[in-house]
């Protein structure tokens, strides 16, 4: 123990350090120390951790990245329960709630109300026993919910030790809050989830509640899920004078470090409320997060004491509702798409109608099991919804208008492009066709091969692939590499510039890395990102065929569903004859060998770069990557200490400002030269 001393101070100096620096830019949105320097501290950090495990605590930012897999969760039971609101959907159900509390409690006292928005997340409650998170539950049944404490940990915004500096220390704490997917992170892995072949999360809140069950909080940790913090009870506070209201109770929630959310106004009258609850039905429309309503409370506790609870909600409170944007309209067919990975979706093809500013026509159905669920028919009448940037859903069937001659639809027996028998594996919801020479999975599989994340061969988009699949030109991506001019030439509408162009495209994409010709495979859960967790790990594609699925499996951020998928798809003997024929083109099965810029090079040592814009074949990270491995220093903002900006097409502030500071611009093309010259 003496003699960790010193090692001890260092440990709880860096922690202070990262966790100030994480708040700044969790919480405050105004970060106050450089990513790189971040990186350094928290690696001190982390060594010093293995060294000494047993200094290890449960409030170090080293906790947050996630553990192993859990077996299961533990059932919790909340020692106050997690009460859910009563609704109104407007003004006049509002005023009913408010008279119904008066009636309880007669007072001519001037009343002051707080109101909130309503965050369409996954409600969490969060015990600090001395300051320390030591447990995050989910709300379950309001009774009884999940202990899931591991995967709380991972959400950046929720302080691992509350800050009492200025307040009398707690000894026991719980804070509730809701915790959320922000719009572009829930897009981001529906995108990803497309591309690897998964089932769509259909709004947001689903997404953070999946997340949050997650058994493996690494995954949990990739999600980036946000917290706003709403209420707390401190046991025995009855008459403490910590907090006497709402509006107070946030104000200590923002002291202690949680993320509130700012859009909160103190009302003295319901008038007062009824014009928030109108401000934010528009303007809740352009916040980075989903918001289905209002939630009103009375201001002081002691008001809230005194009416306490029905059976169900708090007499203090109530969620004043947004109408969620659906509409009726009827569905003239039910169309079956065949994607890349064989699996069957079915389509409603509806009478357009028009839902949250946009035009409506289609939406999935997902699968058979919710086909049958909704018993959903063609000629039905249905309720669609859609909400922000939500694909659209059908929500329920109208049956009283349903004509009389209608048929209850049913999935196909064989794949409606190929003809095959579709196959339904027992315990699954997906119905798929196993044809491996389906024209709809090969075109599929085409078009993903060329996207911009995998080989992002330009001027190759759906239509060419049709044209080249229907004509017997190519029957798997690797006939690509063997088009000719001449072959291309006998499509409609191809000009000889345009056929040069495409074999040129073509041929280019054999330059691109490893990562993406493994992502450009299409196999099962392996999108953009698992594909370079995996290169990186096995940087050619004769280790990765060679290795066991255990081996896959260790990889940091693999899980084994995605271990399964990659090993099962490099033993199937036509994937390994793919692999020969790809091998043989010349593409780039390896990383390539950074032998030249590997080592420090001369170009770099001691320069600070900015990429910019979209660059030609280089992912910005892919460039920012090479120039650190090179030497030189990447930041995210240009100034006078910039040595050169890269820039790549639709360069906005960071290139105006340069111009004005004079430095010097490359493009792609130039920093690669760069990294090849010495
Ligand atoms: C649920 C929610 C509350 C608040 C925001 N979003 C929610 N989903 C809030 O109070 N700001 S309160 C609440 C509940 O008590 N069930």
């Amino acid at each position: 123990m003496i003699q960790t001393q010193p090692q001890l101070k260092r440990i709880e100096e860096l922690r202070q350090l990262l966790q100030q620096a994480s708040y700044a830019y969790y919480v405050l949105d105004a970060p106050i120390m450089e990513d790189a320097v971040y990186d350094q501290l928290y690696r001190e950090l982390q060594q010093l951790e293995t060294q000494y495990p047993e200094l290890v605590t449960p409030d170090s930012p080293t906790q947050r990245v996630g553990e192993r897999p859990a077996t299961h969760f533990t059932s919790v039971r909340h020692n106050i329960p997690l009460y859910s609101l009563e609704n109104a959907f407007n003004i006049d159900e509002l005023q009913a709630w408010d008279q119904r509390w008066r009636r309880q409690l007669p007072t001519t006292d001037a009343v002051k109300y707080v109101s909130e928005l309503k965050i369409d997340g996954s409600a969490l409650a969060l015990t600090y026993q001395d300051g320390v998170l030591v447990r995050g539950a989910t709300r379950g049944d309001g009774v009884t919910g999940e202990e899931i404490t591991q995967n709380v940990r991972t959400i950046r915004s929720i302080p691992l030790r509350l800050n009492f500096d200025g307040i009398e220390p707690i000894e026991r704490i719980e804070v509730r809050g809701e915790a959320f997917l922000p719009l572009e992170v829930f897009k981001q892995i529906n995108e990803e989830r497309q591309k690897a072949g998964e089932q769509l999360f259909a709004n947001p809140r689903n997404a953070a509640a999946g997340t949050l069950r997650q058994l493996d909080s690494r995954i949990v940790a990739r999600r980036r899920l946000d917290f706003f913090a709403y209420t707390l009870h401190i046991p025995g506070m009855d008459d403490a004078s910590i907090a006497n209201t709402q509006w107070e109770a946030l104000e200590l929630l923002q002291k202690m470090g949680f993320r509130v959310n700012p859009n909160h106004q103190l009302c003295e009258s319901l008038a007062e409320v009824a014009e928030y609850y109108k401000y934010w039905d528009t303007e809740r429309l352009n916040l980075p997060y989903m918001t289905d309503g209002v939630v009103v409370k009375l201001n002081a506790f002691k008001l809230q004491e005194q009416l306490g609870f029905t059976q169900k909600f708090p007499r203090w409170a109530v969620a004043l509702k947004y109408p969620a944007e659906e509409a009726p309209t009827r569905v003239e067919n039910i169309a079956v798409n065949v994607g890349r990975t064989g699996a069957l979706t079915p389509l409603a093809e509806m009478r357009p109608v028009q839902l949250a500013g946009t035009t409506v026509s289609r939406a999935t159905l997902h699968n058979s099991d919710r086909i049958t669920q909704l018993d959903i028919r063609i000629g039905d009448t249905v309720i669609v919804r859609k909400a922000g940037e939500i694909i659209p859903e059908v929500v329920r069937v109208i049956k009283e208008l349903r004509p009389a001659d209608t048929v209850p639809f049913v999935m196909p027996s064989h794949c409606p492009v190929c003809g095959q028998e579709v196959v339904r594996e027992s315990g699954e919801a997906v119905t798929r066709c196993v044809n491996a020479s389906c024209a709809a999975i090969l075109k599929g599989s085409i078009e993903h091969w060329v996207s911009r994340d995998a080989l992002d061969i330009k001027g190759v988009g759906e239509k060419l692939v049709h044209q080249l699949v229907d004509k017997g030109l190519v029957h798997s991506v690797a006939d690509l590499y063997d088009l000719t001019e001449a072959q291309l030439l006998s499509l409609e509408r191809m000009g000889e510039k345009s056929a040069q162009k495409l074999v040129d495209a073509i041929a280019q994409s054999k330059n691109q890395p490893w990562h993406r010709v493994l992502y450009g495979l299409g196999i099962r859960h392996v999108g953009s990102v698992n594909a370079q967790l995996i290169t990186e790990k096995y940087p050619a594609v004769e280790k990765l065929e060679a290795a066991k699925q255990s081996d896959i499996e260790g990889i940091y951020g693999i899980g084994a569903e995605i271990a399964q998928s990659v090993y099962q798809w490099f033993h199937i003997d036509a994937n390994q004859a793919l692999i020969a024929r790809l091998r043989n083109t010349g593409l780039q099965l390896a990383a390539e060998e950074t032998a030249t810029v590997n080592e420090s090079n001369q170009n770099f040592i001691g320069k600070t770069f900015v990429v910019t814009g979209t660059l030609p074949t280089l992912k910005r990270d892919e460039a920012k990557a090479l120039i650190q491995k090179a030497g030189g220093k990447v930041t995210d903002s240009v100034s006078k200490k910039t040595d050169y900006l890269v820039v790549g097409e639709d360069a906005g502030s960071k290139l105006t400002k340069a111009q004005s500071l004079g430095i010097t611009q490359l493009t792609e093309a130039q920093l690669l030269q760069m990294l090849a010259d010495e």
